[in-house]
């Protein structure tokens, strides 16, 4: 599976020719000639929506990979026909103890090539997932917590302050990015929910709406998308929970209204939209881990020598400028969270 590199080699960011040729029978309207999902070639597909698109083609759901893709086809072609929700401003003051060292990817890019497969497998899911409605929204809290209670976002941001910090991104699909997010230490949460003395792991369970998540009603996969951290990972001082990035509030493309940051770890571990945080002593199985746990693991710390099985990690491309880097172990940021890992030798942590 080669998929990678030819991404890599690809034209850089989300106006890229390739995406072009995704799309559903319903597009027959448009100007070029629309290749149906199911008809990419794998080595065209990234590498997660292989994993997926294999089992939806076992599932004789193959239309799910046709779902989507088109809107920002169009947009490349006639100039954007995507009504985006509007988000609002969300000014927090930059925390400057963190340095990326890199270039912030321009927000055009980073809002706009996405992974967020309860709205389809392309990274063109712009257009759908403006019918994710995030208003109001509540946050469930439970398991092995003093209090079990369902929050709204606007009373658990009262309990925070917000702040920006810019934090280099890494895809396991070896793309990466530099964000501006908004949002607060999840040490804090910690603090709000209060988990009892034998929890060990948090766990974040994200929507799955099946009226507005085309994903949700295909059922095939082991939605809601699900992710946990171990107690210490949570605390980090790195990880955040995320509200806004650029300066405004999430876009629903980027995990609307709330997600949470660990920016050592591969991006599919940073699940979007959540809504159950719970914690419990037993270590949960992710959502990439129940589909493919020979590829994608709990820990899925970012490390340049060990590759996936399908590809090597050594470098990432930059989403914007297409340039090729190389890629860090920890994505970098081993001084803050190496340690953690003491004595973990023996797990796989690095997948
Ligand atoms: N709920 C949910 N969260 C998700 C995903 C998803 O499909 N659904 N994709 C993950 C993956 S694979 C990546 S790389 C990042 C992408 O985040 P971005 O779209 O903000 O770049 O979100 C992660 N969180
Ligand atoms: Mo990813």
């Amino acid at each position: 599976m080669v998929g990678v590199h030819l991404r890599a080699a690809a034209t850089p960011g989300p106006n890229k020719g390739l995406d072009l040729q995704r799309g559903t029978g319903k597009d027959r309207n448009m100007l070029i000639r629309i290749r149906r999902g199911w008809e990419i070639p794998e080595s065209q597909a990234t590498p997660e929506s292989v994993v997926m698109a294999r089992r939806s083609l076992l599932g004789a759901g193959a239309g799910l990979i046709a779902a989507t893709g088109t809107a920002q086809a169009q947009w490349r072609l006639f100039g954007s026909p995507v009504k985006e929700q509007p988000r609002k401003p969300l000014e927090a003051p930059r925390n400057a103890g963190f340095e990326a060292g890199r270039a912030i990817t321009d927000e055009v890019n980073a809002t706009t090539y996405n992974n967020y497969y309860e709205f389809g497998m392309s990274k063109s899911i712009v257009g759908p997932a403006q019918a994710l409605v995030v208003e109001p929204w509540t946050i469930r809290i439970e398991g092995m917590v003093a209090n079990p209670r369902t929050i709204g976002i606007e009373d658990l941001l009262k309990q925070v302050k917000l702040e920006e910090r810019v934090y280099r991104f890494r895809c396991v699909e070896a793309w990466a990015m530099t964000v501006p997010w908004v949002g607060f230490p999840m040490a804090d949460l910690l603090r709000i929910a209060e988990p009892q003395a034998g929890a060990k792991y948090i766990v974040f369970n994200t929507l799955a709406d099946e009226k507005t998540m085309p994903g949700i009603r295909e059922g095939f996969y082991p939605y809601p998308y699900t992710e946990g951290l171990t107690l210490a990972e949570a605390a980090n001082e790195l990880t955040m929970m995320t509200v806004g990035m650029y300066g405004k509030t999430l876009p629903p493309q980027n995990g609307a209204p709330i997600r949470f940051i660990t920016p050592w770890k591969y991006g599919f571990k940073q699940a979007k939209s959540i809504v159950k945080i719970s914690f419990t002593d037993k270590r949960p199985t992710g959502f990439w881990e129940a589909l493919q746990a020979a590829e994608y693991g709990f820990w899925a710390n970012v490390n340049p020598e060990v590759p996936h099985p399908r590809w090597s990690q050594a470098r990432e491309r930059l989403l914007g400028s297409g340039e090729m880097v190389p890629t860090q172990i920890w994505n970098g940021y081993g001084a803050y969270v190496a340690d953690m890992y003491k004595g973990l030798e023996k797990e796989r942590l690095f997948a």
